[in-house]
């Protein structure tokens, strides 16, 4: 037998010896072989040991990351389990990549497809373009939730969504230390070696709280004798000599009507986690089976904003959220970010937006570029037609949708990295609310936020699951877990 030849020397006996056989029962061997034949076993043992170790150790870190990340946020595991019957689960629990981003295909404009959202019943949500890529689902709130939405909102109080005070445009411009050769270059689109109304239109309009028409740039450029010339157009030494304290002092000289803002409505928001009403409760576990995308990352995002427009009110055409530089820093992972960086946006990956009324005139969420050719900022305002225009050239643009009661319509604000995680900026998501007018329009936004950046969300969702962790005090979480994350994510 295989025992009585291997009675050897242990420093004999390979380590790699691939059929280990703890089980032969040593018993009729010799004296003399017996404490080499134990060595030999226990050495078998060990390596089969070893072998059982690691092939469990492999088996827990190929599993590991995935039941990091669904327990990021400690609420995911329950939901998952609450919410097991549902066909649409937040998190897929068949994969263990749960920050894989999914994205919904919208197969060709028209295409309807049913979703299962609530119990009892089946939505159907139909694509109404595909540049961006936007759906619709009707009846995705009831009556009932509709009403809750907005009374909740009453009770909490509207304010004023104007940011009427020009923004840190100035600051910017010092922090980024161009002179004015190197602004006129940027401002000057066609780079003719004029500015056109249009190109200053299509600058202001992206920092400043006033909506200008070229009529007012006129008057301005008349107040301030900034185009001697009269053609409209300015030189770079024209250029020189306005001097944008001027230009915002005038402005403000002037007095502001609301119509001639960006926006023209009152808002709130609405808190949609543990402890909330029940309806935004549901409002959000329903956004994220609608969206497929894992619940961490939408009990993460902003609260649901409710917003009211009077007639004439009214939001001129604009992105979400805007495009994403290296160093551009997102809004929401802030905290994970140490560089101290000019350029930040919200980084709303998803717009998920609820009418809670139907609006008895005007007021229609416009897609001027919705599924156009091409793109260009430039083209947006032309002389006689501005695309962005939400009081005067609603008309103009490529889509509209009429404010229905329960309605929600979702798009995204980036396309795909093509690797399962959030890449550019989707530009033909430019968007804006027409002019209400006749009656009060009520909706709601949740905005789903994902940085861009895949190691600023994992090192975000990371910090908030250690202050969460901090707060319940669990000394018993698994201290392998945070480790798993970074490692992983
Ligand atoms: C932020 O700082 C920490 C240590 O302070 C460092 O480990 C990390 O790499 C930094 N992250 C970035 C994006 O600079
Ligand atoms: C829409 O597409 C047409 C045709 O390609 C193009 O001429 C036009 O400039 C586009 N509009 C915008 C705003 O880019
Ligand atoms: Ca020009
Ligand atoms: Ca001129």
């Amino acid at each position: 037998m295989m025992e009585a030849q291997k009675c050897v020397p242990e420093e004999h006996v390979s380590p790699t010896v691939p059929t280990p056989r703890p089980d032969r029962a040593p018993l009729q061997k010799s004296s003399v072989c017996s404490r080499s034949y134990f060595m030999v076993v226990m050495v078998f043992f060990h390596v089969y040991i070893i072998n059982v170790i690691a092939l469990l150790l492999y088996v827990h870190y190929n599993n590991g990351p995935g039941e990091a990340v669904a327990t990021i946020n400690p609420t995911d595991g329950s939901n998952n389990h609450h919410t097991s019957p549902d066909p649409n689960p937040p998190l897929n629990p068949g994969s263990q990549r749960s920050l894989y981003l999914p994205r919904i295909e919208g197969i060709r404009v028209g295409h309807v497809q049913k979703v299962s959202l609530v119990p009892d019943k089946i939505h159907e949500m139909r694509t109404l373009s595909l540049k961006p890529l936007l759906f619709e689902i009707p009846g995705f709130l009831s009556e009932e939730e509709c009403s809750v939405v907005v009374q909740l909102a009453q009770l909490k109080g509207l304010t004023e969504s104007q940011v009427m005070v020009p923004e840190d445009q100035e600051e910017l411009t010092q922090q980024l230390d161009l002179s004015p050769e190197e602004i006129f270059s940027l401002l000057d689109l066609n780079q003719d070696g004029r500015l056109q109304l249009q190109e200053i239109l299509t600058h202001s309009r992206v920092r400043d709280g006033i909506w200008l028409t070229p009529e007012n740039l006129r008057e301005i450029y008349a107040g301030l004798k900034a185009d001697p010339d009269g053609d409209d157009l300015l030189s770079l030494e024209e250029f020189k000599q306005l001097s944008s304290k001027a230009f915002q002092h005038f402005l403000q000289q002037r007095g502001v009507k609301r119509s001639q803002l960006v926006r023209n409505s009152r808002h709130t928001w609405l808190y949609q986690g543990k402890g909330a009403h029940h309806v935004l409760q549901e409002l959000r576990k329903r956004v994220t089976r609608l969206t497929r995308l894992p619940s961490s990352l939408v009990e993460l995002s902003e609260p649901l904003q409710v917003v009211r427009y009077e007639q004439g009110g009214h939001y001129h055409a604009h992105h979400d959220s805007g495009p994403v530089y290296p160093e551009t820093a997102c809004t929401h992972t802030r905290l994970a970010a140490n560089t101290s960086t000019p350029f930040e946006t919200s980084c709303r990956y998803i717009t998920v937006l609820f009418y809670l009324n139907s609006v008895e005139g005007g007021g229609e969420t416009t897609f001027p570029v919705a599924d156009n050719r091409t793109y260009e900022e430039v083209s947006l305002i032309q002389d006689d037609v501005d695309l962005l225009d939400m009081r005067k050239h609603c008309d103009k643009g490529n889509l509209r949708v009429k404010p229905t009661k329960g309605t929600a319509i979702f798009w995204y604000n980036y396309l795909s990295d093509g690797k399962g995680w959030v890449g550019e900026q989707d530009e033909y998501s430019l968007h804006g609310g027409c002019l209400v007018t006749r009656g009060t329009k009520w909706v709601a936004n949740n905005w789903i936020n994902v940085d861009p950046d895949y190691q600023r969300q994992a090192r975000y969702q990371q910090l908030v699951s250690r202050q969460q962790s901090a707060e319940i005090d669990d000394a018993e979480r698994d201290p392998d877990q945070h480790s798993d994350l970074h490692h992983d994510l």
